[in-house]
């Protein structure tokens, strides 16, 4: 495939509901859509920034800087590209910007599916029609409104419901939760960094409830202390923001520091090594999960052929379209299929068209690369 030319769009869209975690709120979507032309096909990806480097150290400026100044001058300069995996390789000298990569190497992914002629969960290996997922509940200011999501949720059939925690914001609203919904609901939380080693009576609290993981409780950049905790906790540990490569990966499950891994494309710097991670936690009998980043259409979609994958073993983060978006830019709009399921598109690429109406509704920019 030869590339002849890559646009970047910068959409803003609101958030339909109010969605915070212990790292603050996320007041609407500011992202990239990436889309490279080869001949009459056209591959898209979503960057999976958020509008502050609150997550990660990434934001959708440093995105578009990194895009314009390195990945897209390097996508240039290679001649020819056969598989989407030689993208890796060849942003390989430039350091971290995970998410910066991620979106030009999933657009790459995605048409070299419609080059091939097959869909982008068949290209990257997966095997599955349909994939249950999930819901994530953010910070509410009461446990009632919390309690009011969950039965929402339950009730269209999400498989895991999953809640933000932090502290003052933990026990009170698990506890609240199981007395309502009982000691089987797929139940986990999501502390995105906000306790340490000083809370752990906190989190051995936390213990008591069954919940099928508790995610990131300890520090964005820690695996060290979640072995410690690890050893203390029965509850699994599951890693987002410490895993970045399959490298991290492999020390984090060597050290003992967790028991699953959820997978982000973003996070991860692109599909190549998130299957990696994932092929890596299946040897090792770690269950993996896809979380997300408030996605739109094509994230979803991304996300949703991903998922395909089979050692993506629990229910992901990635919910229907209508969970934060009044209007998506991706059309058929994506909906579960049935509850708690969504199917796995078999048409060419991510499966979906473009929305042209909304995606113009949320377009702020657009500058185009030609090769
Ligand atoms: O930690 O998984 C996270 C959203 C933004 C940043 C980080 C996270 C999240 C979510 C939402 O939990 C997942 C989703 O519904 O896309
Ligand atoms: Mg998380």
């Amino acid at each position: 495939m030869k590339i002849d030319k890559v646009e970047l769009s910068r959409l803003r869209m609101p958030l339909k509901i109010r969605f915070e975690t212990s790292f603050g709120l996320i007041p609407f979507k500011d992202f990239l859509v990436v889309s490279v032309h080869s001949g009459n096909l056209t591959g898209y990806a979503e960057s999976a920034s958020l509008p502050y480097p609150v997550y990660n150290e990434e934001t959708t400026g440093t995105i578009s800087y990194i895009l314009k100044e390195f990945l897209i001058p390097k996508l240039f300069s290679s001649e020819s590209i056969t598989h989407p995996n030689e993208i890796h390789e060849l942003f390989k000298p430039i350091r971290r910007h995970n998410m910066a990569k991620a979106v030009l190497e999933g657009a790459i992914w995605d048409l070299y599916a419609r080059h091939q002629g097959v869909s982008l969960a068949r290209a990257l290996g997966g095997e599955k029609r349909e994939i249950e997922v999930g819901v994530s509940i953010g910070i509410e200011d009461t446990v009632e409104e919390v309690l009011e999501k969950v039965g929402k949720f339950t009730d269209e059939g999400y498989k895991k419901i999953k809640v933000k925690i932090k502290p003052g914001h933990d026990v009170k609203v698990i506890r609240a939760i199981r007395e309502e919904y009982g000691p089987d609901l797929p139940l986990m939380a999501d502390a995105n960094s906000a306790y340490t080693l000083n809370d752990i009576h906190i989190l051995k609290e936390l213990d008591q409830y069954n919940l099928i993981m508790i995610e990131q409780p300890l520090a964005h950049d820690d695996i060290i202390d979640h072995a410690k905790l690890q050893k203390q906790l029965v509850t699994p540990i599951c890693l987002d923001e410490s895993i970045h490569t399959a490298e991290d990966a492999r020390k984090a499950i060597e050290l003992g520091s967790c028991k699953i891994i959820n997978i982000k494309v973003g996070r991860v710097g692109g599909l190549t090594e998130a299957k990696k991670i994932h092929d890596l936690c299946k040897s090792n009998h770690i269950p993996v999960w896809c979380g997300g980043m408030l996605e739109a259409g094509i994230g979803r979609a991304h996300n949703i052929a991903l998922s395909s994958l089979n050692n993506f073993s629990i229910p992901g983060d990635t919910s229907a379209s209508d969970r934060y978006w009044a209007y998506d830019i991706v059309q058929p709009e994506i909906i579960l299929s049935k509850p708690g399921k969504l199917e796995v598109p078999t048409s060419h690429g991510i499966g979906y068209e473009i929305n042209k109406a909304v995606f113009d509704q949320y377009l702020i920019n657009k500058e185009t690369f030609t090769n």
